[in-house]
């Protein structure tokens, strides 16, 4: 099996749960795809018959996490982009049958190819800045076959571009048309036809819903959650983005993996979430476009100690945003998150935010050698910098998807 020795990297190790986990000018031997010791460059001699990497102090940090995207559908919402700024407002588009439903019609509509080709160049412009793993959600086909179209569609980029792709089933997205003023209907559709079938396809990794007033109710989320544990599948929910319905209480309850958005989470109800190992997913890119003004309540979450992850929500109306790095300025300049926060929020957070941080997220003896070298010497550099892709070497498992050009020599 082949062995990688990466020498003279500034490590932004991200192991232990706060900080950046730095080891200054390391060594790090990739042996496979794993991770096999990282010691200080001292104390190193360099085995014979493996490839050697000087990374010149360049900073190395985990492969990035996209925890929550929405990143396979049809068309796109550049015409609602432009009522918004003419007033109208997003829950005001989504009444009228735009919004999501446009979206899902342009999905129903497309072929999986033209779906795999629509999400390609989103998918690319992630991976150019060390994206690694991608959560990709379903629902924007409210029918069960356009929800397994997405997912196939979802798994084929993660073939086709070697990445890991992990798929989460949203069915319960919002009401589709056909059943308007049924939503009970679609629930027991969703929970006893979509999921299960979606499921036998091998398609569904966690199971999410979206709690709000222009979707569906805690306790309608409840049945798809029970549904979705009788599968043995783990639990996500979109909560209190717009409004407080408590869903977030009730999906912690639950241990779900994560509650995303949260703005309108109480500061008080922030203890339900401790204990349950349950992330809280921000999503600054939402926040930004549809010029939210309530802020998650992140004091209470560090208070608490809740492990916060932040992702792109990659999607055709509140967050069309394909940077997980400019996810992590927003996360810094919105929402006062650290630096240190806001990479461990696309890194070990998002890990556990999928179920995933016993094998990636972090830069540890025994974990995956995803890895991302930077041409950058401090990581704060990464949330600093808006528009600069410091990315000059990617490695996935083991393999090199970018190999460190030697021309970047300085
Ligand atoms: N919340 C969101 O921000 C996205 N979905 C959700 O549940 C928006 C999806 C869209 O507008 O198409
Ligand atoms: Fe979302």
């Amino acid at each position: 099996m082949s062995q990688t020795l990466f020498i003279h990297a500034q490590l932004a190790t991200m192991s232990g749960l706060s900080g950046y986990g730095l080891v200054e000018d390391a060594a790090m031997l990739v042996d496979g795809d794993r991770i096999k010791w990282i010691r200080p460059m001292d104390r190193v001699q360099t085995p014979a018959g493996v490839e050697i990497v000087d990374c010149k102090g360049r900073l190395v940090t985990p492969g990035l996490i996209d925890c929550h995207t929405h990143l396979v559908y049809g068309g796109d919402r550049a015409d609602e982009f432009e009522l918004r700024l003419e007033g109208a407002s997003y829950e005001e588009i989504a009444k009228k049958g735009g919004g999501i439903l446009s979206t899902v019609n342009a999905t129903r509509a497309a072929s999986e190819a033209e779906l795999l080709d629509q999400a390609g160049p989103r998918l690319e412009q992630l991976l150019s800045e060390g994206v690694t793993t991608v959560e990709i959600k379903s629902g924007y086909g409210l029918d069960r076959d356009t929800e397994i179209k997405m997912l196939r569609v979802a798994r084929r980029l993660g073939e086709i571009y070697g990445i890991r792709v992990k798929k989460t089933f949203l069915g319960a997205h919002a009401l589709p048309p056909e059943f308007e003023a049924r939503a009970d209907d679609y629930i027991q559709q969703v929970c006893e036809d979509m999921l299960p079938r979606a499921h036998a396809e091998g398609l569904v990794d966690a199971v999410d819903v979206f709690i709000e007033s222009i979707a569906f109710s805690v306790e309608q989320a409840e049945r798809v959650f029970d549904a979705a544990a009788k599968l043995g599948l783990p639990l996500k929910a979109h909560v209190e983005q717009l409004s407080n319905l408590g869903g977030a209480v009730m999906a912690a309850q639950r241990s779900a993996l994560s509650v995303d958005h949260i703005e309108y989470l109480k500061d008080s109800d922030v203890t339900y979430l401790v204990g349950g190992g349950t992330v809280a997913v921000l999503l600054p890119g939402a926040f930004y476009v549809l010029r939210e003004t309530q802020l998650p309540p992140i004091e209470a979450l560090r208070e608490h100690k809740i492990p916060i992850a932040i992702a792109t929500d990659s999607n055709p109306g509140s967050s069309p945003v394909n940077s997980l790095l400019l996810i992590m300025n927003m996360a810094c300049t919105l929402f006062r998150l650290t630096p240190a926060e806001a990479l461990r929020g696309v890194t070990s957070n998002a890990a556990k935010a999928l179920g995933l941080d016993s094998e990636i997220g972090s830069l540890e003896a025994g974990k995956q050698a995803d890895l991302v070298i930077w041409d950058i010497k401090r990581p704060a550099h990464l949330a600093y910098q808006i528009g600069i892709n410091s990315c000059v070497g990617v490695m996935q498992a083991g393999n090199w998807r970018k190999p460190l050009a030697t021309g970047t020599e300085k």
